[in-house]
């Protein structure tokens, strides 16, 4: 008798202790996401339903993130980072795992994709697909044409990394991701070497090959050249695919008569995964929980794939995505196309060190 009031009392106190630190996470969540990532409505959505309120911070850098999550106290809840970044994050021990009973949408995300993933999340234990895409090249169509020709056609890297090509369109404005690994990569891949050499010492080519584009390269940022390109202020830019198109969109909204196109080149173009994850410090993991399990639904994940223009891996979503950017085959990668593409593998830090050695270089010639 003593001894199962002692375990009920127990159990209440145990039940109160839980519940209690349940409802005392604060009805706040601190988000750290890509520029140009979301649909604008989608927040004010989550915090109508949950009451929880939202304070959006946005970066264009994995990089940036990266220091943010290495020096030990990020401050958020939820962060994005690169798949690959993720998985050297996680090797370092900053990211919870994440619960998945809290999940009940999980179940909607893509077998296939999730087991890739966990090749950089063993058992995809910390992290979920956000969106995907590839970095390619976007251009002004009139401008280029009027540079290089009217049957000029833009299918190759060789209009970024052949100087009698790429010197034809300093005049008009020249824009480069700041994004050292996927640029790097990029020129790896069309040298035919291995994009993710695990040898400092293998990138010494790919080196000189940027030095000689960047004599031609206007700035290199990562999110003024959707608006920069909408305006006609540059004409052509190594992009991340959706921000491409939402340049597209917003050229189109103006009506300024700027046309744009985005291609993945014929020797193939880095394919990235955004995920989303909750640092180690998060103060409001359940809140964490809750979000991640919001944008699981088919219809927000929907929404946020048709503003923002680029992939995910939700599949009960895909039917609702917006048509012209489910059927555009550079969003939504055709078969044929993911022939040509390769996906990032985690870089040791020596790897990563140089290349942000040869980056400053680049960057100051
Ligand atoms: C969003 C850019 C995210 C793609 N504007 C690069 N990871």
């Amino acid at each position: 008798m003593i001894k199962g009031t002692i375990i009920s009392l127990a159990a209440a106190l145990a039940f109160s202790v839980s519940s209690f630190a349940y409802s005392e996470e604060e009805k706040v969540l601190n988000v750290y996401n890509w520029s140009d990532y979301i649909d604008p409505d989608v927040i004010p959505e989550f915090e109508k339903e949950t009451g929880i309120k939202v304070v959006y911070d946005v970066f264009d850098s994995n990089e940036v993130l990266e220091a943010k999550m290495l020096s030990g106290k990020s401050g958020y809840d939820i962060v994005a980072p690169g798949s690959d970044f993720l998985s050297r994050q996680i090797q370092a021990g900053v990211y919870l795992p994440l619960d998945k009973s809290k999940l009940s949408n999980y179940k909607n995300l893509d077998e296939e994709q999730m087991k890739m993933l966990a090749s950089l999340d063993k058992d995809n234990t910390y992290a979920i697909p956000y969106q995907q895409g590839s970095t390619g090249i976007a251009y002004n169509k009139k401008m280029i044409a009027a540079r290089l020709g009217e049957d000029f056609t833009v299918d190759s890297w060789d209009v970024f990394f052949k100087p009698e090509i790429l010197s034809k369109l300093k005049d008009c404005g020249v824009a480069v991701l700041n994004a050292p690994t996927e640029v790097v990569a990029t020129a790896m891949n069309y040298l035919g070497k291995n994009p993710t050499d695990s040898d400092p010492r293998a990138y010494k080519e790919a080196e000189e090959l940027l030095l000689k584009m960047s004599k031609n390269v206007t700035y290199y940022h990562s999110s003024q050249n959707i608006n920069d390109l909408a305006n006609g202020d540059i004409c052509i830019t190594l992009g991340w695919s959706g921000d491409m198109m939402q340049a597209r969109d917003r050229a189109r909204e103006a009506g300024n008569g700027v046309e744009i196109e985005y291609v993945v080149p014929k020797e193939g173009a880095l394919v990235f995964y955004d995920m989303m994850a909750i640092p180690k410090d998060a103060e409001h993991p359940d809140n964490a929980h809750k979000f991640l399990n919001f944008i699981l639904r088919p219809e927000i994940m929907a929404k946020i794939s048709s503003y923002v223009a680029y992939a995910n891996a939700v599949t009960p979503s895909i039917p609702l995505v917006k048509p012209e950017v489910r059927d555009n085959p550079n969003i939504f990668l055709t078969p044929e196309k993911k022939k040509k593409i390769f996906l990032m593998e985690v870089l040791p830090q020596k790897v990563t060190k140089e290349i942000n050695k040869i980056w400053n270089r680049v960057k100051s010639e």
